[in-house]
């Protein structure tokens, strides 16, 4: 299935939560216009994009005249309304745990890579030494969890995978070197291999 007209996506190119949605749509072949919203001028706290997401915040999509925010809820949109069915399995036990993947994109994701690269990129006013504790924290779990597995859940690619790439991969940015984590590259390489694979730009800031 395809969408009657291209999806509107509204992000920010440096934004990793922004890049799990290009990535996706990306992915499944689905026709998309990405519409730079202005993150360092406050774009997103204007009443015309409040209007599209009362938090403020990238990414949001337009579907004809469904609008939605939040990256995994459009992650799970996309996957339902448009996926092969493997995104998002139907089996309760599978779904279950793609959903523990979609918190964790949302949690400890956020609370650590993220964060720590938002300190370094944006000189975001974050603790810096708690970002990249909770990052190692995580990349510790993530390393256990993919010892002896492909991907995330199950045989084959997920919207859980999709979730937690952008700032996993990105994590070296916010100084947190991913060397320590040979499960974990190998899972970064995995997806970057995926056909329609598109990279989120490296930040000239970071260099
Ligand atoms: N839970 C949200 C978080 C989105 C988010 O934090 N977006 C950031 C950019 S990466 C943003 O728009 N920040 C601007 C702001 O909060 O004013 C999601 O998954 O989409």
């Amino acid at each position: 299935m395809q969408p009657n007209q291209p999806i509107r996506l509204y992000g920010f190119p440096l934004s990793g939560h922004s890049h799990r949605v290009q990535l996706f749509l990306n992915m499944l072949g689905l026709p998309h216009e990405f519409i730079y919203v202005d993150l360092p001028n406050k774009a997103q706290k204007e009443a015309s994009f409040l209007a599209r997401n009362p938090r403020g915040q990238v990414p949001v999509i337009e579907d004809g005249d469904i609008t939605l925010y939040d990256s995994t809820a459009i992650l799970v949109y996309l996957a339902r309304q448009y996926g092969d069915g493997g995104w998002l399995p139907g089996d309760p036990v599978d779904a279950a745990r793609v959903q523990q993947f979609l918190s964790l994109a949302s949690g400890e994701v956020l609370e650590g890579p993220a964060k720590a690269r938002m300190v370094k990129l944006f000189n975001a006013p974050l603790d810096y030494q708690q970002a990249k504790e909770k990052a190692f924290s995580l990349l510790q779990l993530l390393d256990a969890h993919l010892a002896g597995r492909n991907f995330l859940v199950g045989t084959r690619p997920t919207i859980a995978d999709i979730a937690c790439y952008s700032y996993v991969a990105h994590a070296p940015e916010g100084g947190v070197s991913l060397d320590a984590y040979p499960h974990v590259r190998g899972w970064v390489a995995r997806i970057e291999s995926l056909p329609d694979f598109v990279p989120m730009p490296a930040s000239p800031l970071a260099a």
